[in-house]
């Protein structure tokens, strides 16, 4: 079953019948948009419309990540050498995993195709994302490092879940955290959830991190995490993932705003 996934999924990425579905984050001081994450979805011909959650895995574990990220990769830049040529200042996130940053290739890519299409490294944010252990940790937090001399902006994505630990914050250059959906979803019921979210805010401030909260599913999670001075929020309440002709009729139309 795997196997038979693992071709279908290497025949849609060199088939270009994936699809980049752009979800809007909220300033929430400024109640407005600040920039999108891009995320991948698989139109798979038998079982729907799949998430990443379904695919990424299997792709990291069968060496098949690399080619997503590029692929992914291309369709950003591409959007962002649009995006200025229209004048739209947003800049976009995507997730990479720390497989791909185990040698110095994602590097040399993303800083050549930046300056080739003169796109300034802040308008490509990093979320790293880490669901299987690292093989050669030392290596990947190298080249972090090296990206980050050279602009590149990292958050840590899924904060609090799997492997993403506060090891993270001792070790990574990162200016941002996002606080796994997994707490936030149900933090309007449940006070553990709260308490934990709400640290995570004190926290990540104390340090001095942007915070962002992911999977905002109601409108007293988002005052809860206004009131509590979260930076910046994501998620179905606020606004699901779109795709990219729906993201731009919606942000012509300034339909981004909160309030
Ligand atoms: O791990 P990462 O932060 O990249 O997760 C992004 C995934 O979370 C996407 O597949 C996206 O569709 C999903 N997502 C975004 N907002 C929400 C939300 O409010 N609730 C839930 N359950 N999932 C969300
Ligand atoms: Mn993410």
């Amino acid at each position: 079953m795997n196997l038979n996934i693992l071709s279908e999924l290497r025949s849609a990425i060199e088939n270009d019948e994936l699809v980049v579905h752009y979800q809007p984050q909220y300033d929430l001081k400024r109640g407005r948009i600040c920039g999108v994450e891009a995320l991948t979805r698989w139109p798979h011909p038998r079982l729907g419309l799949l998430l990443p959650e379904a695919f990424i895995p299997l792709a990291e574990q069968y060496d098949l990540i690399d080619r997503l990220s590029y692929w992914l990769l291309h369709i950003v830049l591409e959007q962002l050498v649009k995006w200025r040529h229209e004048g739209i200042d947003l800049p976009i996130s995507i997730n990479v995993s720390a497989i791909n940053l185990q040698d110095c290739e994602l590097h040399k890519f993303i800083s050549a195709e930046l300056q080739r299409r003169s796109i300034s490294p802040q308008q490509l944010r990093l979320e790293i994302t880490e669901s299987v252990l690292i093989p050669r940790y030392a290596e990947a937090l190298h080249v972090v490092n090296c990206m980050s001399k050279s602009g590149t902006r990292f958050a840590i994505d899924d904060f609090g879940a799997g492997f993403s630990s506060l090891q993270y914050l001792k070790r990574l250059p990162a200016d941002e955290i996002k606080i796994d959906k997994s707490f936030v979803i149900d933090m309007d019921k449940d006070r553990k959830d709260a308490l934990i979210v709400q640290s995570t805010i004190d926290l990540g401030h104390k340090l001095g991190y942007t915070v962002t909260a992911e999977g905002v599913e109601s409108e007293q999670t988002l005052d809860l995490l206004r009131q509590w001075g979260c930076d910046k929020a994501q998620g179905f309440f606020l606004e699901q993932p779109l795709s990219i002709e729906a993201f731009l009729r919606k942000l012509s139309s300034s339909k981004f705003a909160l309030y």
